[in-house]
């Protein structure tokens, strides 16, 4: 949208191709492919309880919105229509004005995020998930390549970071989880990095997601969260997607000051993992939960950046 384009700075002329992806030229789906019937038959085996969590938020018109996002809801009419028929048949519908997929809990799909590489505004070099150029595919009434639709649905191990464990407290705004940080909390709830498989996903609770309708300024003012380090770190051991309680799940503002959303550039553009922001651990996390069956299928709206909708997690 342009109010979030307002916020990248410019790229660094340096960057070099990352395409063809390690799914072929003409893939869109990136990190899903990694969820194959095999690695659901592996997967299922973490369901030892049968205890469904409730990953996201609701909804509404107190939650914070990033920039200049819109999210309002209206019914028309209310109620919108009756009475019909003799049994006298009234109903509700609803009017939503928003940017739906990239309002509260949000799943990122890959056409969202690109790299400008060339000029400025020039759209053959302005680069996506698998070299895709916005020249080709970027358009007013939704993309016509990596909408969200092409993603494959989720269901994968999740793996938990407490980092509220790990400081003794809510993380900060610009404080960056590291490589250090996310063996610490390994060592903590008694994991190992040995338990991340191919194709797994990772989440940080940094306790950000207090402030979430409580004070939205500061909310979005900035957040912690992983960097480059760890992202590499993800791209090491061949995740298919990062989560957080933060409207980005990477750290803002970066410590690197010549760097705005790094952490979505390297993920989504260039390795196709995938990023679901403002996510809720709050009942894993009281349960001492921290791996899980992660299950989530964005909502098919052809064309469109991101998805609303609550994952799940069941233990
Ligand atoms: C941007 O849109 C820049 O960030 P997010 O995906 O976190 O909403």
């Amino acid at each position: 949208t342009p109010a979030q384009a307002d916020t990248i700075s410019p790229p660094k002329l340096s960057e070099k191709k990352w395409w063809p992806s390690k799914w072929g030229a003409d893939d869109q789906a990136g990190a899903s492919n990694h969820i194959t019937p095999a690695k659901v038959l592996d997967t299922v085996k973490w369901i030892k309880e049968g205890k469904v969590y409730k990953l996201g938020h609701n909804y509404e018109s107190t939650m914070p919105l990033f920039g200049k996002r819109v999210f309002t809801l209206r019914i028309p009419g209310s109620p919108t229509g009756g009475p019909f028929g003799d049994n006298r048949l009234v109903y509700h519908d609803e009017f939503v004005t928003a940017e739906i997929g990239q309002v509260g809990t949000q799943f990122d799909g890959l056409g969202h995020i690109g790299i400008q590489l060339g000029a400025d505004g020039d759209k053959k070099e302005m680069r996506f998930y698998n070299g895709h150029a916005a020249a080709d595919f970027s358009d007013t009434y939704g993309l016509k390549k990596l909408g969200v639709e092409n993603c494959k649905p989720f269901f994968t191990r999740g793996h938990l970071i407490d980092m509220v464990a790990v400081r003794g407290r809510m993380m900060e705004a610009g404080e960056e989880i590291t490589v250090a940080d996310v063996r610490a909390a390994l060592q903590k709830q008694n994991m190992s990095e040995a338990d991340f498989k191919p194709g797994d996903a990772i989440f940080f609770h940094t306790g950000w997601s207090s402030l979430w309708g409580k004070n939205n300024d500061k909310f979005n003012s900035g957040e912690p969260g992983m960097g480059l380090e760890v992202a590499n770190w993800v791209i090491e051991k061949d995740l298919c997607l990062t989560g957080g309680d933060t409207w980005a799940v990477e750290v803002v503002p970066n410590p690197d000051k010549t760097l705005a959303f790094a952490v979505h550039g390297t993920l989504q553009t260039k390795y196709g993992i995938y990023n679901h922001e403002n996510l809720v651990f709050d009942d894993l996390i009281a349960d001492k939960k921290y791996q899980f069956v992660y299950v989530f299928t964005p909502v098919p709206m052809a064309g469109a950046t991101g998805s609303p909708g609550v994952p799940i997690g069941i233990t």
